[in-house]
């Protein structure tokens, strides 16, 4: 039978293709983490949303069932279960075969942006089950998977019908593999904002979210009429906003282009790439053809109406984006992604693309929009203005005072040059530096006493901060320059101590010269805490001598009524540390400075992090949100433009 040879054949296959998903899940969905997990969600919704694509389906529901699985329906055309050539269902290829395409390879479920169809076998063959009913041609069709494999007997070649409809659409419930997953709990708070994300992105879409774990029986719906204009208004709800967001779209080459934005009092800017409905954390192509394009009409604009005159240089693209928030959505036929989670969309007819439509419709926009387009111009001056002031003050410092090294000859240095050896000691205070200096192994321990409270970092502007005598003594000290938004003149081979010990008192004074320390390092030299060479020492609070036995130093209050309980009052000395300058030499040693006997701890970048009181921002933008307390400070930075 000619029938059965070509099934057992594509059986074959099936069992193939099903084993190497279940050998490398992380090859099909990135991992097998929550992330990984909750990605199987997205693979289903993502084919009920091409079926919204294709013009026949305008609700999803998403159900997180009490019993740990998940199921998503919608209300399409349901998938064909007619019989395939292969002699099966063409719903049991779509859920079994790797490569489902071929018949299904119209030109809507091509500009699907996760894996062209193959999301649903691959969501299967991670399922301890999945359950299918499919209401087409009036019936209710059924089928059932086990670890990827069907386990229901066909009738006739067809799937059995469980019931009659009037209704059409797919409903999918399934429950992941135990066996695969690290954790098969569901994160309702991730999978509610891609949902969310989704229905941005599809503005005739209603998504309905449906939690009924735990008896939580929580239910949202997500409908986002508005579109990108939406999704912008709503990343800038708790900002100040200097216009309404702008949106503009059309088409070039077989790409749909659609792009909004919103410019906020803020100085950091917030852009965000989609391909097909999915979300480019890496970027790519599009991103690259909207900021060219946008930097390039922005500044010709600014030469027209005067905001930049013939002597003076465009702004930079950064300058241009100051404040703005923006998505940009593509839909391409054939989209291909590189980089390191293969998210930065890399086809280079989408930056064509995408210059083309916003270029043009640009112009459209701004020529009847005046009063937009000079206050987005008047967020690029504040930018270009902060930016030259930081670029002078750079090249101040490195050309003057490249080579004071101790300006004021208070680092104690230490003989040895090996940096794996060396270790540098900054110490609060001029008392305890002098008891440092002489406690020291001077061979390896470096010394450097700074006075008082240094510069509070956060709040100054960069030209101060540079000028700052023991920030400058530090800066020399270390030996590997300092970073800053433009270049990166940091260079930790150069460094010149393995160990950066922060010594400072046990007390408020101590611990706010410590976040301050940290705070520079952060902003200046985020290396030297990410490579772990930065620590504090951790001095004892009291030292306790017994009448009889060996005297012991207690590192804080607990310590200490744990030791009053372990001995009698009167059978012992207390002695209180207020602070390092009370320490005479040979305590400092060996409490703080020797390797055998001190305590210190290393700095994580979240201690650092937490030290620098801007810090959410911080990280994620292209901006430095640094550069806004430059600019609230720009009076003293003025002075010297
Ligand atoms: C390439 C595969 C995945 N497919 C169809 C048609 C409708 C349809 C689907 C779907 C997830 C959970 C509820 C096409 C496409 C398979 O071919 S997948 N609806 N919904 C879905 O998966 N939802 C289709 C042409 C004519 N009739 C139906």
């Amino acid at each position: 039978m000619a029938g059965k040879n070509s099934y057992d054949a594509a059986s074959i296959a099936v069992l193939e293709g099903l084993e190497a998903v279940r050998k490398r899940p992380g090859m099909y969905i990135g991992s097998t983490s929550r992330k990984g997990l909750n990605h199987l969600i997205y693979e289903i919704v993502d084919n009920a949303v091409d079926e919204h694509l294709a013009g026949y389906c305008s609700r999803i529901r998403v159900t997180l069932e009490k019993d740990g699985s998940c199921t998503v329906d919608d209300d399409g055309r349901g998938i064909p279960v007619d019989m395939h050539e292969k002699g099966v269902p063409a719903e049991r290829l779509v859920f079994t075969t790797l490569h489902a395409g071929g018949k299904f390879d119209n030109s809507v479920y091509k500009t699907s942006g996760g894996l062209h169809g193959v999301g649903s076998s691959v969501v299967n063959a991670l399922s301890e089950y999945l359950d299918i009913k499919i209401r087409r041609d009036g019936y209710v069709h059924h089928d059932h998977y086990e670890r990827g494999l069907p386990v229901l007997e066909l009738v006739d070649g067809l799937l059995p019908k469980v019931g009659k409809t009037k209704e059409t659409g797919t409903c999918v419930n399934f429950l992941p593999d135990g066996e695969i997953f690290e954790k098969t709990r569901f994160s309702a708070t991730e999978v509610k904002s891609r949902l969310h994300e989704t229905a941005y992105l599809n503005p005739a879409l209603t998504i309905c979210f449906q939690d009924f774990r735990d008896d939580r029986n929580e239910e949202i719906e997500f409908h986002e009429p508005d579109g990108l204009a939406g999704y912008i208004r709503d990343l800038n709800q708790n900002e100040e906003v200097l216009h309404d967001p702008v949106t503009l779209k059309g088409s070039a080459d077989g790409i749909q282009v659609e792009a909004a934005f919103q410019y906020v009092n803020e100085f950091r800017e917030n852009v965000l790439g989609f391909c097909n409905n999915i979300y480019n954390a890496e970027g790519g192509t599009h991103l690259t053809g909207f900021k060219t394009v946008f930097t390039s009409v922005m500044n010709n604009y600014a030469r027209e109406i005067g905001v930049l005159k013939e002597k003076d240089a465009n702004f930079t693209g950064a300058d241009i984006r100051n404040g703005m928030t923006a998505v940009i959505s593509i839909k391409h036929p054939e989209p291909r992604f590189e980089g390191q989670t293969k998210t930065k969309l890399d086809n280079q007819d989408a930056a064509k693309a995408v210059s083309k439509v916003i270029g043009e419709q640009m112009v459209l926009f701004f020529d009847r929009n005046l009063e937009i387009l000079k206050s987005i111009l008047s967020c690029a001056e504040k930018s270009a203005k902060i930016r030259k002031s930081e670029e002078r003050a750079k090249t101040n410092l490195l050309t003057k005072q490249k080579y004071s090294f101790d300006s004021n000859g208070k680092l104690a240095n230490c003989e040895k040059k090996d940096p794996a050896l060396c270790e540098i000691f900054i110490v609060e205070g001029d008392s305890a530096g002098g008891s440092a200096k002489t406690a020291r192994d001077r061979n390896y321990q470096a010394i450097l006493p700074i006075r008082g409270k240094i510069l509070n970092v956060e709040k100054a502007t960069i030209d101060k901060v540079l000028a700052n005598a023991e920030i400058k003594t530090m800066i020399n000290a270390f030996g590997c320059g300092f970073s800053e938004g433009y270049g990166n003149d940091f260079d930790i081979t150069k460094l010149r101590y393995d160990k950066i010990v922060i010594m400072a008192d046990a007390d408020v004074d101590g611990a706010h010269i410590s976040t301050l320390l940290l705070t520079l390092f952060y902003r200046f030299m985020p290396e030297l805490i990410y490579e772990g060479h930065v620590y504090i020492a951790m001095p004892p609070l009291y030292k306790v001598m017994p009448k009889k036995g060996a005297e012991e130093y207690l590192y804080d209050d607990k310590a200490l009524e744990k030791y009053r309980k372990s001995h009698k009052p009167g059978s012992f000395t207390l002695q209180r540390y207020k602070g390092l300058g009370e320490m005479d030499a040979e305590q400092l040693w060996e409490t703080t400075l020797n390797p055998e006997t001190r305590r210190m701890k290393r700095v994580e970048i979240e201690d650092a992090r937490l030290a620098s009181s801007i810090t959410g921002v911080l990280m994620g933008s292209d901006v430095p949100p640094r550069r806004a307390f430059i600019y609230e400070h720009a009076r003293d930075a003025e002075l010297d433009i």
